[in-house]
């Protein structure tokens, strides 16, 4: 099999939705992961892909972006259909919903990253209320799943750093069943592995 590069930065929850799941489609030993420089207008890593955003795999001269393009490869190189079963129209709305999820989270961190007095309160604020209405949802109507698909593996990467970064306040009460998935997922060795870094 061609070797393939993953682009990454270590504490983006794209990137390790991917990461995670090449360890856990058996293809970490294909892959090297290679740390990329974003948000900085000097970096190399415009050379690889002009948005300068993690994930990227290169596999041959085939580049994907796009954690869902990423899982989708790994299950055709692996034959299988472990990221994206077929699915019902509920399973699909269930996607969309963690997908939504982890892009608010990911709002919500880039504002918490800025320096003291550039933060957005309104916008965090708006996050935090889109977060907790997605985990209502998803805690009724989402049937949490012991093996993960991408739906799963998604939300178990944005539950985690939203909660290892401060966002989490009272989920535990919103959504227990939900929480404590995410809290058994997040103990998985490949979750561990991939594990964001402390600020
Ligand atoms: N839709 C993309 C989102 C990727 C994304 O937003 N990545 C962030 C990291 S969390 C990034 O690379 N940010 C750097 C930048 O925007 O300059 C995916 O599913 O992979």
């Amino acid at each position: 099999m061609v070797r393939k590069k993953l682009f990454y930065t270590p504490n983006s929850p794209y990137a390790r939705v991917a990461r995670v799941a090449a360890r856990q489609s058996g293809l970490a030993g294909h892959i090297e992961e290679v740390e990329a420089k974003t948000r900085d207008k000097t970096s190399w890593y415009f050379q690889v892909t002009p948005l300068a955003r993690v994930p990227v795999l290169v596999d041959g001269d085939i580049l994907l972006a796009d954690t869902r393009d990423i899982c989708a490869h790994f299950d055709e190189l692996t034959g299988s259909t472990r990221w994206f079963p077929k699915e019902t129209h509920q399973a699909r709305y269930s996607r969309h919903i963690a997908c939504g999820f982890l892009d608010g989270v990911a709002v919500w961190l880039r504002e918490k990253a800025r320096p003291d007095g550039q933060k957005s309160a309104p916008v965090m604020h708006y996050e935090e209320h889109r977060a907790r209405t997605a985990l209502q949802w998803l805690e009724t109507r989402w049937n949490p799943v012991e093996t993960m698909d991408f739906t799963a593996l998604v939300l178990a990467c944005a539950i985690e750093i939203a909660i290892d970064r401060g966002m989490g306040g009272d989920w535990e009460n919103l959504a227990p069943k939900t929480m404590d998935w995410a809290a058994r997922k997040a103990a998985d060795p490949d979750m561990r592995a991939t594990k964001p870094l402390p600020l």
